[in-house]
């Protein structure tokens, strides 16, 4: 793998902005151990990494896309033979268990295994018609260049589900990773630089948000611009939305989410309890898919609770490479804002889950936690009694943070997953497929799962979220060549005349 000490924007393949302000990207299991020194360039970055995309896009449009296919199989292959390395720096700079960053990789390898197919098809139709001796035809085009702004949570594996098809579909990228997370796309990136991408198509550029703001507004207004993809919070994704609304252009948004589980009278307890521990706590809650709110139904409540608080309590949380259900918090910033929920917390709510609450420390311990306390760790909280008017229902919390309310009538239980106004994933517990289709039918989410936790997506089906979880956007599968190619039409009269349509219409 490559050295990750000091890290500096790549614009066509070389250094540039290297004499800007330092961030240093740390360990936050750890945060005396720096991962890199990342300099970070100034808003007149993204323009000119974009206007560099701009002309390295031209000739790459016309790379036939099963080559371009072929490129894509060669990144699947370096990722996995790199697979072990680029795992263990995302647990060393992000913090998430190993197990969960070999499955991140393991997620850039499946796209990569469903795009690569995607060159030789990239299919166009061939279309009747009104008029003899004239064919019509679609071709999907490139849009493009694409700018890529991602958040840490899923350093690598979040930033291929654009990065991929983006390049696949003919276009360029310009990709602004977190900060904190610099490393691991920097080690990613020179993957997808070897294997054969020709200079210019892929640009990687370190800068603040405010910086990347400013700079993507210069390059949308100096029309290098085709195409935003953003992952990260709803505020941010608010104001991206109306930047790129007033140039008429509409980015793929994949934001919050505050996703529901609903257990009922004929779940089983133990599958329900086991996916809420998994998408409530693991990844720390900080995945956009982790469990929000358990909305259970009053006949099974005190038996599920009791078994979940046990878990809860006796789950090992701890340094990522250790076998433990979670690590730290992404780094001091969301530390901050946990802890800024956990003040959300009120007399009417009572809390389980945990002896303790806020941060893991000596005065603050946690039963078995194996770690150094000077990582930002976290005790798990389960908030019972949540009401829907509470400001801990309707957020997002993004920590090991559960809210518990209960129901009567599915009805009920369907209204409360809906209240929030996100709809990113959402799960429901039962062995009755009506309760099921029902809960799906009306259910607000764009994701669905039955007897299974909020998280965990696969590379083939369309992610996303309605409402305050995105703009309807999907990535994924076949449903994303629609975010980075737009549909052209030709008509071809070979009849010798003009045909007018409309006017020259055979009648029967
Ligand atoms: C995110 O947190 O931004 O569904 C995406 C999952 C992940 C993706 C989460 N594979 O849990």
């Amino acid at each position: 793998m490559i050295n990750t000490t000091e890290l500096y924007s790549l614009i066509a393949g070389q250094p540039a902005f290297t004499e800007g302000p330092e961030y240093e990207s740390r360990n936050p299991a750890r945060p005396s151990d720096l991962v890199a020194r990342v300099r970070l360039a100034p808003p007149e970055a993204i323009e000119q990494a974009c206007r560099t995309a701009k002309t390295a896009q031209a000739d790459w449009a016309l790379v036939p896309a099963p080559v371009r296919g072929r490129i894509v199989a060669n990144l699947g292959r370096l990722v996995e033979a790199n697979k072990e390395a680029l795992a263990a720096l995302v647990t060393r700079e992000n913090g998430k268990p190993l197990p969960e960053a070999l499955g991140e990789v393991q997620e850039i390898v499946d796209t990569c295994d469903f795009f690569l197919g995607e060159g030789r098809r990239l299919y166009g139709q061939t279309v009747p018609s009104e008029m003899p001796d004239k064919q019509l035809f679609t071709f999907r085009v490139p849009v493009g260049v694409t700018t890529v702004i991602t958040a840490g949570n899923f350093p690598v594996a979040v930033p291929s589900w654009y990065l991929v098809p983006a390049l696949l579909c003919g276009n360029a990228v310009v990709w602004k990773p977190a900060e904190y997370a610099s490393a691991s796309a920097r080690a990613f990136a020179e993957l997808v630089w070897r294997a054969g991408l020709p200079s210019g198509v892929l640009n990687l550029v370190f800068a603040t948000g405010d910086d990347t703001f400013e700079g993507l507004s210069r390059a949308l207004e100096a029309g290098v611009v085709d195409k935003v993809g953003f992952t990260g919070s709803t505020a941010v994704g608010e104001r991206i939305g109306e930047l790129c609304g007033r140039h008429l252009q509409t980015p793929c948004l994949e934001l919050g989410g505050k996703n529901p589980m609903v257990v009922t009278p004929r779940a089983d307890l133990d599958l329900a309890v086991e996916g809420a521990l998994f998408s409530g706590f693991g990844t720390a809650g900080q995945r956009c898919t982790s469990l929000g709110t358990l909305i259970v139904h009053e006949d099974v409540r005190d038996e599920f609770v009791d078994r979940l608080d046990k878990e809860v309590n006796a789950a090992v949380i701890g340094e990522p490479t250790g076998d433990v259900l979670y690590g730290p918090l992404l780094n001091d910033r969301f530390a901050e804002s946990f802890e800024s929920v956990l003040g959300w917390i009120d007399e009417h709510h009572t809390v389980r889950g945990s002896t303790g609450i806020g941060r893991i420390t000596e005065d603050n311990p946690r039963a078995g936690f194996q770690g150094d306390l000077s990582g930002f760790y976290y005790h798990p909280v389960i908030v019972d009694g949540v009401r829907r008017t509470d400001r801990l229902f309707l957020e997002e919390t993004f920590g090991p943070l559960v809210c518990l309310t209960t129901y009567r009538e599915l009805d009920e239980a369907i209204d409360l997953a809906n209240a929030s106004g996100y709809g990113l994933s959402s799960s429901i517990y039962t062995s009755d497929p009506a309760t099921a289709f029902r809960f799906r039918q009306r259910v607000g989410a764009a994701m669905v799962s039955v007897n299974n936790s909020t998280s965990g997506a696969e590379a083939h089906l369309p992610f996303g979220g309605n409402g305050r979880s995105g703009n309807g956007s999907r990535q994924s599968g076949v449903w994303v060549l629609d975010q980075f190619t737009r549909w052209q039409s030709m008509n071809w009269d070979f009849s010798g005349k003009l045909q007018k349509a409309q006017l020259d219409v055979a009648t029967v």
